[in-house]
Formats: structure tokens, sequence, C-alpha cells
């Protein structure tokens, strides 16, 4: 009831003008070739906040263009690195200087609280900018020894070309994560952004240019997935995709680059991550992390140091709460809470208490723990996965419902009782709906977790190292986090096994997808030296 009435409440305005809604080609911004437009929607409403040019395939041939002259003639790839650092640095302060715009901004078109893109994500992208600023002087070759008189380099070059394809959950973060190595190592961009969330990245796009970028480096083309995503990944002058987005459409992404010209392709997709409590996990803080886990998004370190410090400070671990505050729309949600069969009852009383008093609402409020999802379509197919889960024998044991009656509000909901086979504990929900299933060994879990399509990421709570290494080493997933949830650095990479990705992102592993490799070879006539 509490998250209903919190819902229902009158939106407050947001505290920002949309400034631009046209698409980014060769430094200016500019209509769609075909004159179309399309809406972007506030979730909290529904309302219209701005109609977006509309980018399809000949937009997408507009922006390969100018990102081909940028890289193949233009001054980018051929200016020092250092002062492509600097361009990158200059971009990060920039971003903190316009922080309040690019949150509220943000918040409005993807209803994320703006407490955590205010406190967390516009902070990380600055950090992520200038983590890659920093990497771009310091990509080197190598000489090795070969057999023969012959003294041979090893060259790494920028690759050309990027085409990079960003969801709805992130806009800002998946445009730093893919953007910023990207440019550090010296290449040209054509971004394609999801068609809910098309307005952070334009904005933040400008401030690129006003810190230096020559035009062309970076082109963002706003759209739909069908023609101006698939027409990025058919073109014959893109020479490298990165995607964030679901499985299905990967699938989608993977076959255009190789019926196309064989575009080396990243991609980071769907999952359906374990959270694991053992016996010996103090279960008030398992409960709270479980929660966090799969109602929230993302931990940067950060905040994590942050929210580490002001519970020393109040040496107590609610301090933590405040902070929890997303919609469970995220890739690496932990959305099968497996716990063991001795704490089991215990915890799912314990979040279901929790769920119970998460604070739904405008996510322009103080306070407001979780936002709308993002647009209709994605609320249904929560609700209907809610009904599956119903349908199928789960205890529904909270939430279940809309809250409130208007926008895209769903209740905190907790399914106990869940089994392996039901819909609900295979397939990625991408909402706020917790399901806790029950076990007893650790070798059972661990074959149960790693019975999935998925292996994006894993968490383990346990006081025991010994059966915290084992399920660190055994689980078939890109991360485990071990006594924590979803704390991410700049410095560390991310990506799933099998259906939740190709490559990795981040760290100094997002550089090898920007880069290419180049062996030169040349003989040495005295070989004596
Ligand atoms: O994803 P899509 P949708 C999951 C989540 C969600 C489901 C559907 O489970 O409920 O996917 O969301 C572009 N060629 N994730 O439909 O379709 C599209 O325009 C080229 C997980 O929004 O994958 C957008 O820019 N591009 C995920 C991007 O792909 C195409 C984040 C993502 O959209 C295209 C988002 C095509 N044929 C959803 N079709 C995560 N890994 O975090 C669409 N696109």
């Amino acid at each position: 009831a509490a998250a209903a009435a919190a819902a229902t409440e009158e939106p407050i305005q947001p505290p920002v003008d949309v400034k631009y809604t046209k698409l980014l080609i060769n430094g200016n911004f500019v209509d769609a070739a075909s004159g179309r437009t399309f809406a972007t929607v506030d979730p909290r409403t529904g309302d219209v906040i701005a109609h977006v040019a509309e980018g399809d395939a000949e937009d997408i041939n507009r922006a390969v263009a100018a990102a081909r002259r940028a890289f193949d003639e233009g001054p980018w790839p051929r200016m020092t690195a250092y002062e492509r650092c600097r361009v990158l640095l200059r971009f990060a302060d920039l971003i903190e200087q316009h922080a309040e715009e690019i949150a509220a901004l943000e918040t409005w078109d993807g209803g994320k609280t703006l407490e955590q893109t205010r406190g967390m994500e516009v902070p990380m992208v600055a950090r992520y900018m200038r983590y890659y600023a920093g990497w771009a002087d310091k990509i080197h070759g190598l000489v090795v020894p070969a057999d023969g008189p012959h003294h041979v380099q090893v060259l790494h070059e920028p690759i050309g070309v990027a085409g990079q394809i960003i969801p709805w959950n992130f806009p800002l973060l998946m445009f730093a994560w893919k953007v910023g190595p990207a440019l550090a190592c010296g290449n040209a961009v054509v971004l394609k952004t999801a068609e809910q969330t098309p307005l952070s990245a334009l904005f933040v796009a400008s401030l690129l240019h006003e810190a230096g970028l020559p035009e062309g480096v970076l082109n963002v083309v706003s759209g739909f997935g069908p023609t101006a995503g698939a027409a990025l990944c058919s073109h014959m002058g893109v020479d490298k995709l990165a995607f964030t987005g679901s499985t299905g459409t990967g699938k989608i992404v993977l076959e255009l680059a190789a019926r196309s010209n064989l575009k080396p392709v990243t991609l980071e997709l769907g999952g359906k991550s374990p959270f694991i409590v053992m016996d010996d996990a103090d279960v008030d803080q398992a409960v709270e992390l479980a929660h966090r886990a799969l109602f929230f998004n993302q931990v940067c370190r950060y905040v994590h140091d942050v929210l580490r410090a002001i519970a020393l400070l109040a040496t107590s671990f609610d301090s933590f709460l405040w902070f929890v505050l997303e919609q469970g729309q995220c890739c690496c949600a932990g959305s099968r809470t497996f716990v063991h069969e001795r704490v089991y009852d215990e915890f799912v009383e314990k979040s279901k208490a929790r769920a119970l008093n998460r604070v739904v609402g405008d996510p322009f409020r103080r306070g407001v723990e979780q936002g709308p999802q993002i647009d209709g379509e994605q609320f249904k197919k929560i609700l209907r996965y809610v009904q599956s889960g119903v349908d199928s024998g789960a205890t529904l044991v909270a939430g279940g419902d809309r809250a409130g009656s208007r926008g895209f509000y769903i209740q905190p909901t907790v399914f106990a009782d869940v089994k392996d086979e039901m819909k609900i504990a295979q397939e990625e929900i991408f909402g706020p709906v917790q399901t806790i299933l029950k076990f007893s060994t650790v070798e059972e879990v661990v074959r149960r977790a790693n019975d999935s399509p998925y292996g994006l990421a894993a968490g383990v709570f346990t006081q025991r190292l010994d059966a915290a290494n084992t399920m660190a080493r055994a689980l078939r997933v890109g991360t485990v986090w071990v006594n924590t949830y979803d704390v991410f650095d700049a410095a560390v990479p991310f990506g799933g096994y099998k259906m939740s990705g190709v490559g990795r992102e981040k760290g100094v592993y997002s550089l090898r997808n920007y880069l290419q490799t180049k062996a030169v070879v040349t003989p040495i006539k005295d070989a004596a030296w």
C-alpha cells in the first residue's frame, strides 16, 4: 500500500530542458534524412518528453561516411596519444561540471532515481573516462625474438570505425564503457542509442566536442533496432561492433556481422545470475545483500567505499539501505537466490519484510528506492512473468502487481518455493521480482547454478573460505562476488560465459577489442647485432 501511494503522487517537474534531439553526424546536430521523429516517453507517466530524430539506414550511411573520413583522413588517429588523453580528461571535467543536468536527463528519460544517477552513475562516467584517458598514451607494441636474422615488431593500431549499440538500462554508463576505450585507442565511432533513452548520450556527446573531439570521430544516431541498428551491423564500412542488449538480439547482431564483412563482435548479453547463501551466513546481511543484488543494479567501488565509510561511522549495516535505488533492470541482477535449507524459512520471511518496506515512487523524490520500469512493454513482460510464477506453483510472498495507477511502476515482488524448471527461474525477467530457491549442499547448488544457458555473474555469501573458493572456481560465470555484489571498477573486466556474451569490457581487456595487431618483419644484415 505504501508503494502504491508513493507511486501515485504528482510527478516532480524535472529540473532540466531537453537541448539535443537531433542526430549527431560529422560534428553537427542534424535531422534524419527521412525527416521522421519518434517520441521518447517519461516512464513515470507515459507522457512524451520530446520528439527525437529517427535515424535509419540512410543516416547510418551518413554517420559511417563521416566516421570513415575522420578515421582515414582526420587528425584523431594521427594526433599524439597525449593529445587524445587530454581531450578525454577535459570531457571528464565537463561531465562533472554538468552533472546535475546530465543526471536529471537520465532520470527523466530512464526512470532511475536521481540519487542513483547523480550520486553514482554520472561520477562513474567521469571516472571511466579518466581511466581510459590514462590508457591513451600507454598503448604500445612489442619487439619479439624470432628465429633467424629478423627484427620483428608487433604494432597495436586502432581498428578503425567502431559501431556500438547500447541498451536503455544504463544509457550513460554504456556510453562510457564503449566510447571510452574506442576513443582512447584512436578509433572513430558510430553509436546507436536505445530508442527508449536517446537523450543523455546526445547531451554528453555535445560535451565531448566542447572538450576538443574533432568532427566525425563520434557520431550518435538515435533510432530503432531493426532499422538503424541492423544497418550499422551490416555496414561494410564498419570495422568492429560492440553490442549490449538481449541474447536474442545479440544473435542477430553476430549474424549480420558475419553476412556482411566479418567484422569482429563483442557482446554483453542477458543473465540469470545465482546468488548463493550458505547456512553459516548472517541472515540479516545476506537478506539485504540478496535484496540489493536483485532489485538494485550496480555499486561502483567509489560508492561502495562511501557506503562502507558511512556504515563504519554509523556502525550499522542499515546505512546501506538508503542507497538501494533501482528497479531490477540489470543484466547481472542476482535473479536466482539460492538459500541453504537450514536458513531458508527465516531468509524468506526477512526478504518479504524487506521488499514490503521498499519505497517505490517518483525517481526525482528523495528517499525513493525504486522508480518505474522503462516502458509499457517491459512492464507488461514483467507482470506476465509474475503470473507465470503463480501459475507454476511458486509461493507469492510479496508484491505481484503494479504500483499506483499510472506510469510503469511495479511492486517489489518475492517468490518462495521456486523450482529450477519454472520459467521464472530460467528466463531473464529484468524487473523487481526475486525468486528464492532452496538447496542442501555445495555440490548441488553449484550444479544447479551452472545449469543455465547464461553465465554472467554470481554471488556467494559465506564465511567458509573453502566453500567460497570452491564455488568461485566451479561457477561458470564472468564475475564472482564473494560476500558482496555489484562492485564495479573501471579496471576490472566484465562479461559473460556461455550465452551471456562474447569478450570482455572494462580494464585492459576492453582495449584489445579496439586494436588491430600488426607484425612488421625486417631482415637484419649483420645477425651478430
Ligand atoms: O533489448 P534489445 P530490448 C534484455 C532484458 C529485456 C530484453 C528486451 O531481458 O527485457 O532484453 O529488451 C537494439 N539489430 N536486456 O528489446 O532488443 C535496440 O535498438 C541491431 C538485457 O530493449 O536487445 C537497442 O539499442 N540492433 C540487456 C539494443 O539493441 C538492434 C539490456 C538493445 O535492445 C536490433 C537491455 C537489431 N535487429 C535488455 N534490435 C543487458 N545485457 O543489460 C534491437 N536492437
